[in-house]
């Protein structure tokens, strides 16, 4: 049960256009997490502002907004124990300048508000999530062939 924990990784469109997409997949793959959805989407204005609905009173969301709609993302949602935190340890920091080398926003990118990939920081926010940007027929169960060589 544990190892089927899922969390919601977005590449933003600034991750899209600088054609980043293949970099920060194989990070996902490499780890051992399972794919479970992805799609390439331009998202409307009012689903994001919905996506985001949490951060609404914070003086960045028009940006956030804004900068989410400027161009197709890559939604995703990967699978595996602990994913969620794991995730966020991947990303790196929110600010990129605070980001650690070897993560994705510390390896790939210099300012907050061009930060190109959004993960979930909780269980529920990823539930959440998953469901606003997938229907639950778009979720692929499958077993990973690698699966008894990456869980003990
Ligand atoms: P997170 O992406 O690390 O979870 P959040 O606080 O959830 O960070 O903020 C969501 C997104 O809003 C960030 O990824 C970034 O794009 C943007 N953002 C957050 N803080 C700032 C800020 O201080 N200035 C500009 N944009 C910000
Ligand atoms: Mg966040």
């Amino acid at each position: 049960m544990a190892n089927s924990e899922r969390t919601f990784i977005t590449i933003k469109p600034d991750g899209v256009q600088r054609g980043l997409v293949g970099d920060i997949i194989k990070r996902f793959e490499q780890k051992g997490f399972r794919l479970v959805a992805m799609k390439l989407v331009q998202a409307s204005e009012e689903h994001l502002k919905q996506h985001s609905i949490d951060l609404k009173d914070r003086p960045f969301f028009p940006g956030l907004v804004k900068d989410m709609n400027s161009g197709p993302i890559v939604a995703m949602v990967w699978e595996g124990l602990n994913v969620v935190k794991t995730g966020r340890v991947m990303l790196g920091e929110t600010n990129p300048a605070d980001s650690k080398p070897g993560t994705i926003r510390g390896d790939f990118c210099i300012q907050v508000g061009r930060s190109i990939i959004h993960g979930n920081d909780s269980v529920k926010s990823a539930e959440k999530e998953i469901s606003l940007w997938f229907q639950p027929e778009e979720l692929v169960e499958y077993k990973s062939c690698c699966y008894d060589w990456i869980y003990e």
